[in-house]
C-alpha cells in the first residue's frame, strides 16, 4: 500500500500533552501529527484528526527541531524510507498514550478548516498506517459516524462540542451518492454507531469505488477534474510543499531487532 503521509503541525498542546512533553522537546521545535491516507484528493475536507485513545504513540525526532507523532512500527517503517537521517534507526524522545493528545490544536494542510483538533476514535488500528487518521466526514463513512458520535456524547468523551461542530462541505460529486457520499451511505445502510463495523466496512468499500471511478471534484484547484485525475495532482502538491511525503507499508511487517 502506498499512502500519502500528511504533516499536521501542532499549534497548541492539550494541557496533559504539554505537561508530558515540555521536558523532552525544545520550545522552538515543530511537532507534527502524521496521518496516512489513501485519498489525498479529500484532504480539503479535514475537520479533525483521530488518534486511538488507548494506543501508545512515540514522539520521534526526525531532524533538527522537527518531530513526528506516530506509532513505533510506523517510525521503524519510515526509517527505511529516508524519513530519518539513518536507515533503520529512530530517535524516540517520548512515549504518550493517545488520550493525552485529545484537544490538541493542529494545522491541517490544504483544508477548508485550517485549524482542527486531535480527537479520539476507538476504531483506529495500531497496526495500520501511522496510527493517526485524518478525519474527512464528507467522504469517509467511518469518519462521519465517529464525528456524529463524538458530537452526541461530547461530555462522555470529555471534549468540547465545538471541536466537532465544523461544517462538512461537499468535495466530490458522484452520480449514485450525491456530493456527501459518507452521509448518504451511512443513512442508506442505517448505520447509527461506530460499533456497526460490518456495515461500515461495506459503506467504505462502496465509497471508495464510487469516489474513485465516478467522482468529480467540486471543490478546490482541481474542481471539474475526475478524482482519478485530481488524486495524483493533490498528492504532488503536498510533496512539493513539504506538507506530505510518500509512505509505503511493507507486505510483511518489519520487526525491530530488540523486539
Ligand atoms: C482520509 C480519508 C478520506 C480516508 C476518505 C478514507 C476516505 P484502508 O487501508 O483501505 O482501510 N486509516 C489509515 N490508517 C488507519 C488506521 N490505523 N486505523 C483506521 N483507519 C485508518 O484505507 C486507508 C484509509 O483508512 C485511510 O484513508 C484512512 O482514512 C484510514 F474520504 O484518510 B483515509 C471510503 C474511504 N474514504
Amino acid at each position: 500500500q502506498e499512502y500519502t503521509a500528511l504533516k499536521l503541525k501542532v499549534l497548541e498542546w492539550a494541557p496533559d500533552a504539554e505537561a508530558a512533553l515540555k521536558q523532552q522537546i525544545p520550545e522552538d521545535s515543530s511537532v507534527f501529527f502524521v496521518p496516512a491516507t489513501l485519498r489525498a484528493e479529500t484532504i480539503y475536507g479535514q475537520t479533525s484528526c483521530f488518534v486511538g485513545p488507548k494506543i501508545k504513540y512515540g514522539v520521534f525526532k526526525v531532524k533538527n527541531n522537527e518531530y513526528f507523532v506516530i506509532t513505533d512500527r510506523a517510525a521503524l517503517n519510515m526509517s527505511y524510507q529516508g524519513v530519518f537521517p539513518e536507515n533503520g534507526i529512530v530517535d524516540k524522545v517520548a512515549e504518550v498514550i493517545g488520550s493525552t493528545f485529545v484537544g490538541t490544536l493542529v494545522n491541517a494542510p490544504l483544508s477548508i478548516h485550517k485549524e482542527v483538533r486531535i480527537l479520539p476514535m476507538e476504531s483506529v488500528l495500531p497496526t495500520k498506517g501511522t496510527g493517526v487518521v485524518t478525519c474527512v466526514p464528507s467522504d469517509s463513512p467511518d469518519d462521519y459516524v465517529a464525528t456524529m458520535d463524538l458530537a452526541k456524547k461530547a461530555d462522555y468523551y470529555r471534549i468540547k462540542k465545538e471541536w466537532v461542530d465544523l461544517e462538512i462541505l461537499p468535495l466530490i460529486q458522484t452520480p449514485s451518492y450525491g456530493s456527501l457520499t459518507a452521509k448518504f451511505l451511512v443513512e442508506k445502510l442505517k448505520i447509527s454507531s461506530p460499533k456497526d463495523t460490518k456495515q461500515l466496512a461495506v459503506a467504505k468499500e462502496l465509497a471508495y469505488k464510487e469516489g474513485f471511478y465516478q467522482g468529480v471534484m467540486c471543490y478546490g484547484e482541481f474542481s471539474g477534474d475526475k478524482v482519478e485525475v485530481a488524486k495524483p495532482k493533490v498528492k504532488q502538491q503536498l510533496l512539493d510543499s513539504w506538507n506530505g511525503f510518500a509512505y509505503a507499508e511493507p507486505e510483511r511487517q518489519v520487526v525491530s531487532r530488540s523486539g
